[in-house]
């Protein structure tokens, strides 16, 4: 078979395994939590977001919130127009669909002093992760669903191999 062949044929097996993989509970800025003066950016850069997975913002009742907003109202810290805020200091937002999402804290000042995520949310099929290393070592999410994908990966190499 033509490499490009094997190769389709071990990421389809993959990718149709994944569904079965866990769902992880992301915690917005790991220990930090989610607070101003934190570079939310440079963070989320070290994460993998899938379809399934959790959002989980981790703050004192009272001291924050979490508004999910667009684009242009996430550049310009406006919360103005939202319709939903969380502030149970335990948020946990499923990640239900594919593409970017923008959430702020609502209280004043704490947007412009950097308290605002970013992401953008995977297929949670997708073989992309699979492909390249994790951004950062620091990051327990992405070595983890990395690991996942290339235990996969040699699982249905293994099975080829056997003529399965
Ligand atoms: C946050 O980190 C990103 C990526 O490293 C960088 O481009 C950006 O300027 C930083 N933002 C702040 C407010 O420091
Ligand atoms: C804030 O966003 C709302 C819509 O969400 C818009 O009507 C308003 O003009 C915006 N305000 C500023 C200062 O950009
Ligand atoms: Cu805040």
């Amino acid at each position: 078979m033509a490499s490009k062949q094997v190769l389709a044929v071990l990421l389809s097996l993959a990718t149709a395994l994944l569904p079965f993989a866990m769902t992880t509970d992301i915690i917005v800025g790991d220990e930090n939590g989610w607070m101003p003066g934190f570079n939310y950016t440079e963070w989320a850069a070290s994460k993998v977001f899938m379809v399934g997975d959790n959002l989980v913002f981790e703050y004192s009742v009272g001291d924050h919130n979490v508004i999910p907003v667009g684009g242009e109202e996430f550049k310009a810290c406006n919360a103005t127009g939202a319709t939903k805020v969380f502030n149970t200091g335990h948020d946990v937002i499923p990640l239900k669909t594919t593409g970017k999402r923008w959430y702020l804290c609502g209280i004043a000042g704490h947007c412009q002093g950097g308290q605002k995520l970013v992401i953008n949310v995977l297929p949670a099929a997708s073989p992309a992760p699979a492909l390249s290393p994790p951004a950062q070592t620091s990051s327990s999410n992405s070595i983890m669903k990395y690991t996942y994908r290339m235990v996969m990966v040699i699982a249905a190499v293994i099975a080829i191999m056997n003529g399965r």
